[in-house]
């Protein structure tokens, strides 16, 4: 039977990986982010493998987004996979000078945005005692680097949340599972360098990271496991990558 997959953060990276490799499998799509022109394009481009319905909000804005989810038309109103991916980091400094505005971006949007979006979602998850979320974290939500501070905690509370989901709703049948990447090369340096390509580029450079593609394949295979099979945390680094601070660059 065909699913509906809705992917929050959609217009880049992990997100729009996962969106086209779901479309390939004839995943029907509802696509989230905030660039709309990115979205119709995404859209368009998707719509000749599958269904796709495009949302456009911003996930700190916890009226647009139950509105937004809470009226999908019909023939993608239930859904049966979220993929919390929206979140970015924003700054990458010490905490005595880490900015309060990097500071309420990061935790409205990595923390709270998945929590509202989620809130949107499970109710009608319950209601059909049927569903799968899969939570993105990183590898920033299982240890903290060095000027990591802030943009790590919201990745250990997405950790806890992904955990205590998977609590809450076990009673429900609902599957819940994380997938915590490692360096994979998307805009997420350029949003965390506010648009200095030049430092983004960098911090890919000089090894072979992971590709969005390649996080979107582990999606597909944690979400098409049989019903008994739950993915509950999976870590995923470069080869070259053996923790936060440790990337081998000789290889
Ligand atoms: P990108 O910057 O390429 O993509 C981020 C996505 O999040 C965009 O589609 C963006 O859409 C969306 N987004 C950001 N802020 C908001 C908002 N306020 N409201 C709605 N959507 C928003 O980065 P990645 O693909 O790398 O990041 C995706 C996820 O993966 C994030 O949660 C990130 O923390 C995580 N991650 C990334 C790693 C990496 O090395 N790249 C490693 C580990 C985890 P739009 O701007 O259109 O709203
Ligand atoms: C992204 C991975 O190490 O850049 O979550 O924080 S890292």
């Amino acid at each position: 039977m065909e699913k509906i997959a809705l992917i929050t953060g959609a217009t880049s990276g992990i997100g729009r990986a996962t969106a086209v490799h779901f479309a390939a499998q004839g995943i029907a799509l509802v696509l989230c982010g905030r660039r709309q022109e990115r979205l119709n394009a995404l859209g368009q481009q998707l719509g000749k493998q599958t269904r796709v319905h495009t949302l456009a909000f911003d996930v700190r804005d916890r009226e647009a987004v139950l509105t937004a989810i809470g009226t999908l038309p019909e023939p993608f109103a239930q859904i049966d996979i979220l993929v919390n991916n929206a979140g970015n980091a924003h700054g990458l400094d010490p905490i005595d000078q880490g900015s309060l505005d990097d500071w309420d971006a990061m935790l409205d949007i990595n923390v709270k945005g998945l929590l509202y979006v989620s809130k949107a979602v499970i109710p009608q998850m319950i209601e059909r005692k049927s569903g799968h979320i899969i939570n993105i974290g990183s590898t920033a939500g299982k240890e903290v680097y060095p000027k990591g501070n802030v943009y790590c905690a919201s990745k250990h509370a997405v950790d806890a949340i992904n955990q205590g989901m998977r609590l809450d709703l076990n009673a429900h049948g609902i599957r819940v599972g994380a997938v915590n990447p490692g360096l994979v090369e998307t805009e997420f340096s350029n949003v965390r360098f506010k648009g200095d390509d030049q430092r983004a580029d960098s911090v890919y450079k000089g090894f072979d990271p992971l590709r969005p593609e390649d996080i979107a394949d582990i999606i597909y295979f944690v979400v098409t496991r049989p019903y008994h099979v739950n993915i509950a945390d999976l870590v995923v680094m470069p080869t070259a990558q053996a923790s936060s601070t440790m990337v081998n660059k000789t290889l």
